[in-house]
């Protein structure tokens, strides 16, 4: 029990101690628990103290009672907030059926973009939306909160989602950007609070607007099928490879290019694409504690933009997930002395880790793709960093590239040399190896920067009216138009399979308002790249293709030579039946893809898994394994695939877009 006491003739002290024993308080030996008496002695004891002890007591109850009030409010309103979400969980459950049978995997919860929580997704904090305008979307980028919600209640016990609420509510009023269902950062409030740092500010990664609810779009068989295909070659990878460039399915090991984690990378957004929420977080883990840029390692400039900093920054706009960002600032920066030379032509090589660059040891002379194919990634990393410095150094190479002679009919030569910026081994113009992506660039550049770089533009109309003037032909029996080489005025038939990404970039142009016959050009192309499989033994297309010109007994349209029969698991046809099927609808493209992913089944699928490239398409028996996984058949390839089948066209949407050259989706700046 209680007392205080002052010692009679001692100067008074106050103070409080704290005593157990009843009796020695009550002054008597007798027990005597009676109400009145209890009451009598507490009146007493109160009346002993000193006029400081009753004051202290009194502030220690009001004290108390004021916390009981607070802590009363705020549990009563986390508990009512857990209901509602519980509420809300029950309500879209039973909205989304197929969603939940189409999609089993959740993707992670994005988190703001100025946030850094270390161990995703487990952690990571999402903010509630607010806003009615998030919605059901479709089931692969279904990102959106709610789902993040139902996430919570299947995960965590009650406390944990207590926890985690508190935490949210605490970070809420720095939280600025959450994610559409599209898979996009949002603004959901401009007049809330302002900006954290300067990325913040200068940061809009994604130009979609919200849009009216509609019906999620379920995942149909071949969509699964290329699920199926995905899991098959990532368990390979997985079980072989991980944390390296490339799988080699055969003798179940790796080999190295960069020693960068390059099919890890290029895949990231892929299984973002595809709802592989487990893969995803899995890879995302590795990015967060093995991926080290600071390594005394070569790397060639080009690959190294359109795969890992168009992965990372692709990834970074699908997942809303910081960390991307920040890696692809840290490559991003880590390439840019490949620009320091007299011409400011970029060298082909970089040591990443002693920020020195090269051009190869043979020659001082750069690709023409390579140097001209880098551009819409710096020139997103400047938007998103807000630092110029990387837009500047590739806008200059476009600038330079548009008024540099030696083009024919704006057709480019494959080399440009790096002292003194001009085209060397004049005369060669493909659309082929050393040279595709340039024109590639040109119109999705335009496309990304919102239309208005008139000088993009005019290159890439008048090097479209190269093409049809120096390299369309037409081959026999089956008159298929193609695109040949010209080598100093002499047309050769020989067509790359990497051409073929040509009908869908055509037809890009076309659905963004140039000329339609660009459009009937994109039609009978990718009807020539069908052949390049379907003329095959193997369903497969060569590297290489040469057209017959002339009609000969027993001979079809595409010869192969011995050195050119190998297939590398690449994307270009199946991307450009993508982009067909998504602006025509017309099903026959779907039906091709379909023909080729069953080829890839049937003769490039190691059991053990993964899938590996092969010497020869024309051997069904024997089609040559070459015990490699290039990491664009999970980059692009599947990822093609996946959206050649959808009936989705918000997956992805074309408008909002535009993939760079590896297939990682970079949002255009000013949306359609
Ligand atoms: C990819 O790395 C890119 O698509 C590049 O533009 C060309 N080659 C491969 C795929 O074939």
């Amino acid at each position: 029990m209680y007392s205080g006491a002052a010692a009679a003739g001692s100067p008074r002290r106050d103070f409080i101690s704290v005593t157990l024993g009843p009796e020695e308080a009550a002054g008597v030996g007798g027990y005597n628990n009676s109400k009145a008496w209890r009451r009598r002695s507490c009146w007493r004891k109160w009346k002993q103290l000193s006029r400081l002890q009753r004051s202290v007591i009194l502030f220690l109850f009001a004290f108390l009672a004021v916390c009981g009030v607070i802590s009363y409010t705020s549990m009563g309103e986390t508990w009512k907030s857990i209901t509602n979400k519980s509420l809300d969980d029950q309500r879209t459950e039973q909205e989304i059926p197929r969603l939940k049978l189409a999609n089993p995997a959740v993707l992670p919860a994005p988190q703001k973009a100025d946030a850094n929580h270390g161990d995703y997704p487990e952690l990571s904090l999402q903010k509630p939306p607010k806003s009615p305008h998030v919605r059901r979307g479709p089931s692969n980028l279904q990102i959106k909160a709610p789902r993040r919600d139902t996430r919570l209640k299947t995960r965590h016990d009650t406390m944990r989602a207590v926890e985690e609420l508190v935490e949210a509510d605490k970070v809420e009023k720095t939280e600025k950007s959450i994610i559409s269902w599209r898979g996009a950062v949002i603004e959901p409030d401009q007049s809330t609070e302002p900006p954290s740092s300067k990325i913040m500010e200068l940061e809009k990664p994604s130009p979609v607007e919200p849009e009216d609810q509609k019906e999620p779009v379920p995942i149909n068989e071949r969509q699964l099928a290329v699920i199926e295909a995905f899991r098959h070659a990532w368990k390979g990878y997985k079980d072989f490879a991980w944390g390296h460039d490339e799988l080699k399915p055969l003798s179940k090991s790796y080999s190295e290019w960069f020693g960068l984690g390059l099919t890890l990378i290029d895949a990231l957004d892929t299984m973002w694409i595809l709802g592989l929420k487990e893969e995803f977080e899995e890879a995302r883990k590795w990015v967060a504690n093995d991926l080290v840029f600071d390594k005394n390692v070569d790397v060639n400039l080009f690959e190294s933009t359109i795969r890992i900093l168009g992965g990372l920054l692709s990834t970074y706009h699908l997942s809303g997930d910081s960390l991307f960002l920040e890696k692809a600032k840290d490559i991003g920066n880590r390439l840019m002395p490949a620009f320091k030379t007299p011409s400011k032509i970029p060298y082909s090589d970089v040591n990443i880790g002693r920020g020195t660059a090269h051009p190869p040891r043979w020659t001082s002379d750069s690709t023409v793709a390579e140097v001209t194919s880098i551009q819409l990634e710096f020139r997103e990393l400047s938007r998103l960093t807000g630092d110029e410095k990387f837009r500047k150094a590739v806008d200059e190479v476009m600038k330079h590239v548009h008024i540099l002679s030696g083009k024919n009919d704006g057709l480019v030569p494959m080399f440009i040399n790096t002292n003194s910026g001009q085209f060397t081994h004049l005369g060669v113009y493909t659309l082929g190896a050393r040279a595709d992506s340039y024109y590639e660039y040109l119109l999705k550049q335009w496309i990304q920067g919102g239309k208005k770089e008139n000088e993009l533009l005019e290159d890439y109309m008048r090097a479209i009216e190269g093409v049809k003037k120096h390299l369309l032909q037409r081959s026999e029996p089956k008159k298929l138009t193609f695109v040949g080489e010209l080598t100093h005025g002499h047309f050769s038939a020989k067509m790359d399979h990497l051409v073929c990404f040509l009908p869908g970039t055509l037809a890009l142009g076309a659905h963004n308002g140039l000329a339609a016959d660009h459009m009937k050009l994109a039609e009978t192309l990718i009807e020539t790249c069908y052949q390049m499989y379907a003329q095959v033994e193997t369903g497969l297309s060569p590297e290489i293709v040469h057209f017959n010109l002339h009609a000969q007994k027993g001979h079809k349209d595409v010869e192969i030579k011995p050195a050119d029969r190998h297939n590398l698991l690449r994307p270009e046809t199946v991307e450009s039946l993508f982009y067909m099927y998504r602006f025509t609808g017309d099903k026959k493209y779907q039906d091709w893809g379909w023909e080729i992913l069953q080829n890839f089944n049937r003769y490039t699928r190691v059991p053990t898994g993964g899938y590996t490239s092969i010497n020869n398409v024309q051997n069904p028996s024997n089609p040559e394994p070459r015990d490699k996984m290039e990491s664009f058949f999970l980059g692009e390839t599947l990822k093609y695939m996946f959206l050649l089948f959808s009936d989705d066209i918000d997956l992805i949407n074309l408008d909002k877009y535009v993939f760079n050259t590896e297939a990682h989706p970079l949002p255009i700046w000013v949306p359609a």
